[in-house]
């Protein structure tokens, strides 16, 4: 029964449901459910499912529920896409769901209008956009939403990226782009999930111990840099 239970939290995370929609006293009676749960259609809420439990204590009214919401990526072309992948990694490892889209300014102007001004209603709490050279793809988007948009300058052939890092973070005044840095698609998505983070403490609490862990890492380092110091030393002199 108890793997029942742990199934069904994984389902609830891979539906982009977040932990901290559940209440303590809910969690309290997971391990004891004899049936498990199940999500039931719920055509009031346009497809999307809502939960239903049964537990010991007998049928669970229906409840409210919180979705989290998703990341949207779009970038100017699947040349951007290494730079891309360091921000889905960041995005999977917190179980942020998100959708990711090759839609350029200039190319498809259309298809990114239409992407950003539908994003709020389509469920996304962030858009992250990534383009190189003359990068005006986070500014296109921006330009189509009031949803926080995210710019990573993209590395491209010429000028080490201070070309795309210009033209995405000089946003003139009313149309914001939080520019992370060239190539930063890592700290593109965290910066994304600390946005959602603001309505959810699940995932604030993710966040909070990503940051210990990564602590503990550089301490771990500290302790051992002496000793690997002296390493060096002893075969520079051997
Ligand atoms: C930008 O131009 C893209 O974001 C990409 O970084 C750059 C080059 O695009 P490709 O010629 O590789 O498609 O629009």
């Amino acid at each position: 029964m108890a793997n029942i239970n742990v199934l069904y939290v994984d389902n609830v995370r891979k539906m982009g449901y977040h932990e901290a929609a559940f209440s303590p006293a809910e969690k309290a009676v997971w391990p004891e459910a004899p049936g498990g749960f199940s999500f039931l259609k719920d055509p009031q809420r346009d497809g999307a499912e809502r939960r239903r439990g049964e537990t010991k204590r007998g049928n669970e009214a229906e409840r409210g529920w919180t979705r989290m919401k998703k990341v949207g990526i779009v970038m100017g072309s699947d040349s951007d896409l290494p730079v891309v992948k360091k921000a889905a990694d960041q995005l999977k490892a917190l179980e942020i769901p998100f959708e990711a889209h090759v839609y350029s300014a200039h190319r498809t102007p259309e298809e990114a209008r239409a992407f950003a001004a539908s994003a709020r209603e389509k469920g996304f709490g962030v858009i992250i956009a990534a383009a190189g050279m003359a990068a005006h793809l986070a500014g296109a988007l921006a330009a189509n939403t009031t949803l926080p948009v995210i710019g990573i300058p993209c590395q491209g052939p010429c000028m080490d990226g201070l070309d795309a890092l210009l033209s995405t973070v000089q946003m003139p005044t009313g149309i914001p782009v939080a520019t992370v840095a060239v190539n930063g698609g890592a700290n593109a998505a965290l910066l994304a999930a600390q946005i959602l983070a603001v309505e959810d403490a699940g995932l604030a609490a993710k966040l909070d111990e990503k940051r210990r862990a990564d602590a503990a890492a550089v301490l771990e380092k500290d302790a051992g840099i002496g000793a690997r110091l002296q390493t060096t030393k002893i075969q520079n002199h051997a």
